[in-house]
């Protein structure tokens, strides 16, 4: 992999090192973040994970040392220290990571992206991206390797986890026999697979289980069944007192129909529909989200298109059926 001594010269030469990741981060991010975070650590550096907001209380599992501060926890220890490294994990855009992080990894005298989403040319040769890993997780797990940071049992769940929720359960295409090779080795650390999966998908509530049913008993699919969606309103997600991040997988069921080449989900946000995409592996719906002025990997993608929920969602099956053939 390209730019691996880098990453190690520009971790050789750094003291004070800064871990962050997206907003609204997932457990890619945030058990990517934790795992190089405790890796540095036990090479005796100062590395502090920050994001701009603070962890949600689903998450705090994986952090059983309480590493993950908000922004502002951060400034309150460290506000006079111009970070060595900011270290930018599971994204490659740096306004993902908020303004307040944005300013941390402008003042750091070096920064890098650690990251396997598509990206430009530009970026790719001076980052640490690799598109072929199926979670920014197993990248983490390749770079300890070559730090010579072996695991433990802290570092290998909230990296497992990490594997885990961007596979979507070892389901999606991106799954290789190096992440299997990964997984492996982090069950030898110790990691139990159905009590890391029961942590992270088994602690829903029923009103989460109502929304969803609601949702897919109004699922859709063109005629042969090659295209299947889901609406969601801002209305159902009020009255189901759901959390957005907690309707990101819904998407995924439609993906058990015997035809179907690409699911969507139609989320409607303000004046705006967001327009998730996932496909079995056949189809490559980042070409097709980025030619709906959106971007992502092959097999889950995303764009926001501006118009109401009707006109969104025919245009959009249509633009796809289109694409299909
Ligand atoms: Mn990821």
């Amino acid at each position: 992999m390209k730019n691996i001594k880098h990453f190690l010269d520009l971790i050789k030469k750094s003291q004070h090192i800064v871990i962050s990741t997206h907003i609204h981060p997932d457990a890619d991010g945030i058990g990517s973040q934790i795992a190089l975070c405790m890796a540095l650590k036990s090479l005796k550096k100062d590395a502090y994970c920050v994001n701009e907001e603070k962890l949600l209380d689903r998450y705090s599992y994986l952090d059983n040392n309480n590493y993950l501060l908000s922004f502002n926890e951060y400034q309150k220890k460290c506000s006079k220290i111009i970070p060595d490294l900011t270290i930018i994990v599971d994204t490659n855009h740096i306004a993902r990571i908020g303004p307040n992080l944005e300013k941390i990894a402008a003042k750091s005298k070096d920064f890098i992206f650690i990251d396997h989403h598509p990206c430009p040319k530009e970026v790719a040769a001076i980052h640490l991206i690799d598109t072929k890993m199926a979670a920014t997780g197993e990248l983490v797990a390749v770079l300890l390797e070559k730090l010579g940071v072996a695991y433990n049992k802290d570092l290998a769940l909230p990296l497992y986890t990490a594997i885990l929720i961007d596979t979507n359960c070892f389901r999606y295409p991106n799954v290789t026999f190096h992440t299997h090779k990964i997984v492996s080795d982090l069950m030898q650390s110790g990691v139990a697979p159905a009590s890391a999966y029961n942590s992270i998908y088994g602690t829903k509530k029923i009103h989460h289980m109502k929304l969803l049913g609601q949702i897919l008993s109004q699922a859709e699919t063109n005629k042969d069944e090659s295209v299947a969606w889901i609406t969601l309103t801002e209305e159902m997600i009020k009255k189901n007192n759901s959390d957005i991040e907690d309707t990101h997988s819904f998407i995924n069921h439609l993906l058990i129909l015997d035809n179907v080449k690409v699911s969507c989900m139609f989320r409607e946000t303000g004046k705006f529909i967001k327009v998730s995409l996932r496909s079995t592996g056949t189809t490559d719906v980042g070409t097709m989200a980025q030619a709906l002025g959106g971007g992502g990997h092959d097999h889950s993608a995303a764009t926001i298109i501006e118009g109401g929920l009707e006109d969104v969602i025919k245009n959009t099956i249509r633009k796809i059926e289109i694409m299909l053939k």
